[in-house]
């Protein structure tokens, strides 16, 4: 089965878990578009939930699904996150913000009662890495983060939007980095997060409760 009809398997079998009364955080990327667009179905037929987005342009998708929106902040805690990944390994640790919403995904993650991944089988791996990692950098640091990283062989890449620099929602920096030498995560993640000016990581290395994959015609659950 194509990768797009995974993605759309997947998202369907996650919305099946949403029950009415519910606040979901709506996730970006391909895959959670799917999610989003089966649950604006679901809300046509009367299913009553309230969604948190994760980014802006999934707040235009799910605007666009007719899907009622709450603030983080008013929703206080999310029930079930849905949401993509650029890779997710047999420890259901991800990299995440290959769309550049990192910060915020990680934001609804951490305040999710239960974080539900939603993919194609490309993004099962047997190690995090070859997908490059991203982080969020404020434009004021990131010309020494960059030169700091460089000398750690991150091989730090500054994102670009076709000719310009890339900026996220947080109007911040990404940077990619080669994590493929580095086996310890959550060491390399400290070490990242100590340096003033790296705002957030595309490491999920403990926040994800439930992978839902989609692998040809049926879909794979995987649970922590
Ligand atoms: C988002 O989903 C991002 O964190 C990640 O980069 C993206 C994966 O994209 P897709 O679902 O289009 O493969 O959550």
């Amino acid at each position: 089965m194509s990768q797009e009809n995974e993605k759309r398997s997947a998202a369907i079998e996650a919305v099946k878990l949403i029950r009415s009364g519910m606040t979901i955080g709506l996730g970006s990327g391909s895959t959670a578009a799917y999610m989003i667009q089966e649950l604006g179905k679901k809300i046509a037929n009367g299913l009553k939930i309230r969604g948190v987005t994760s980014s802006k342009n999934t707040e235009k998708l799910a605007i666009e699904a007719r899907i009622p929106l709450i603030a983080l902040h008013e929703a206080k805690i999310v029930d079930i996150n849905i949401d993509g990944a650029d890779e997710f390994d047999p420890y259901m640790q991800l990299i995440k913000g290959g769309g550049g919403a990192l910060l915020r995904e990680k934001i609804v993650a951490y305040n999710s009662k239960c974080n539900v991944v939603i993919a194609d089988s490309t993004k099962e791996v047997p190690r995090l890495g070859k997908f490059k990692l991203p982080i969020e950098t404020i434009p004021f640091a990131t010309g020494n983060i960059i030169d700091l990283l460089a000398k750690e062989r991150l091989k730090p890449q500054l994102r670009k939007a076709g000719n310009d620099l890339y900026i996220t929602d947080e109007n911040n920096y990404i940077v990619d980095l080669d994590i493929l030498g580095f086996t310890n995560l959550a060491q390399l993640e400290e070490r990242l997060l100590k340096i003033p000016g790296i705002v957030e990581t595309g490491l999920f290395l403990e926040t994800t409760h439930k992978i839902i994959v989609g692998h040809g015609s049926s879909t794979k659950t995987i649970d922590r």
